[in-house]
């Protein structure tokens, strides 16, 4: 049996197919160059959409055309799922038919806290995976804050050795070696999911501050810190430090990244004056813009004129992201009361030890019963200017790789049919979910059994 490709750029995604159909028929699976002839074949039609693909299965066997590469990735995770999970050895059997697909939104992305507890490479690589089974494509890593600074910056060696050394509650810290980031951006970017790094900045930056005395107004490094609280820390707008600082993180971080966005956090700068944030995020707009990076920052960042050109993520108050769109700013949203991740499914789930709840419970059909593209039609937003969803998994409350699963899956499963699919349909989706609890295991990802889904094994 064979599987062509006509382009390079798709390789990644047939090696994988290969791979995977070797293992699951036990035929000896070969590439070829394009040919119609073959049991499966991959190519590309500039006609379609990006992400876009026809899937058509006739008897001579599968053709699948994507309007890009990312499209042929995605087609090929729907003909898996159209396939039993571990299908009977031999011969696979997939019904007749086309599908044309296309996403709805561009950006549909997870965020991983790494900065209160720690997560590593093995654990960042399989949520990758996860996300690929979901066709989810952007991978937000919010590096840096009070209780953590998790990826080594060359010019400034102190923030991972001081500033990556713990975490909350005393647990161990850790950090990405820029080896290990870079080997992370590479494997995702073989699924077509873009890593977006995110330096939080002016606030949230206690790490910073313990790990580098002369950021500080004073000069005197503060304790690390392994509490929970927010807005306690800033950046100081008048220490002489403190432009060489952004400018040698900003990049270093921008040379390390092959995608278009550099996350500059600029939430909850609550110690922070006007003044100071104005003159701050000015300067760290401009570092952003000379390292010929697209900037995104939390909807705080509205407040310092961000209009054409900018990202704006909505996570509590649709005010600001509504005035920065009118100004021209696209929008990811990620309400809390929807899309927060560590918010617990219900009073004392998963654990009475695990999230939180200040912004209330999160059960699947919260995650899913919101409409993206209209969430902010109040504040004058429309379709068009919503860039996308995304799912934040904050980890004050989340210690273990096992924790982080549970409150992330399935919710982010519900949150990426909403990014990808323009029909959302509460009633057929929670007995479509719960077909892919085995998947979900064949992954080896945990999850959180909700009762509001009907799970067959
Ligand atoms: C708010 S969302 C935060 C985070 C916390 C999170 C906890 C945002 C931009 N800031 O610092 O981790 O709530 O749910």
């Amino acid at each position: 049996a064979r599987v062509s490709t006509c382009h390079e750029a798709l390789q990644p995604t047939a090696d994988r197919l290969v791979a995977r159909l070797r293992e699951v028929t036990g035929f000896a699976w070969k590439q070829v160059a394009d040919a119609p002839e073959v049991e499966l074949r991959l190519c590309l039609d500039s006609g379609l959409e990006r992400e876009g693909s026809t899937l058509s299965v006739t008897k001579s066997g599968v053709a699948i055309f994507g309007g890009d590469a990312p499209g042929v990735e995605r087609a090929v995770q729907t003909f898996w799922q159209l396939l039993p999970v571990s299908p009977p050895r031999g011969a696979l059997q997939v019904g007749l038919g086309e599908i044309r697909d296309a996403p709805r939104f561009v950006w549909r992305g997870l965020m991983v806290d790494l900065a209160r507890h720690f997560f590593g490479l093995e654990e960042l690589k399989k949520l990758v995976r996860a996300m690929a089974a979901y066709k989810l494509n952007r991978l937000h890593l919010h590096l840096t804050d009070d209780q953590g600074w998790r990826l080594e910056i060359r010019s400034r060696p102190s923030l991972t050795v001081i500033g990556g050394a713990g975490a909350v509650g005393g647990a161990p810290g850790g950090f990405l070696t820029q080896a290990e980031y870079s080997e992370l951006v590479a494997y995702a970017a073989g699924f077509f999911i873009t890593v977006v790094p995110e330096i939080d900045l002016p606030g949230h930056v206690n790490a910073a501050l313990a790990s580098v005395p002369e950021l500080n107004c004073d000069g005197v490094a503060p304790a690390p810190y392994t509490g929970t609280m927010v807005g306690f820390s800033s950046l100081c707008a008048s220490a002489v430090a403190t432009q060489p600082f952004v400018h040698d993180v900003i990049s270093e971080v921008a040379a390390l990244t092959p995608g278009a966005w550099i996350h500059v956090g600029g939430d909850e700068a609550k110690m922070t004056t006007a003044d100071d944030y104005l003159a701050l995020t000015s300067m760290v707009r401009a570092e952003v813009a000379d390292a010929g990076k697209q900037l995104i920052g939390w909807e705080e960042l509205a407040r310092a004129d961000a209009g054409i050109g900018t990202i704006v993520q909505h996570w509590l108050d649709p005010s600001p992201a509504s005035a920065a769109a009118a100004r021209g700013a696209q929008v990811i949203v990620s309400p809390a009361k929807r899309a927060y991740l560590d918010m617990q499914y219900s009073l004392n789930v998963p654990s009475p030890r695990v999230g939180t709840f200040w912004a209330g419970f999160v059960e699947v059909s919260d995650a899913y019963g919101w409409d993206p593209g209209a969430w902010l039609a109040d504040g004058g937003v429309r379709e068009s200017q919503v860039l996308g969803v995304e799912g934040a998994a904050w980890t004050e409350t989340i210690a273990t790789e096992e924790q982080l699963e549970v409150m992330v899956f399935p919710r982010v499963v519900a949150l990426a049919e909403l990014g990808w699919s323009a029909q959302r349909n509460p009633r057929t989706f929670f007995d479509r979910l719960g077909r892919h609890g085995p998947r979900l295991r064949q992954l080896g990802v945990g999850f959180f059994s909700s009762t509001q889904v009907s799970w067959v094994e």
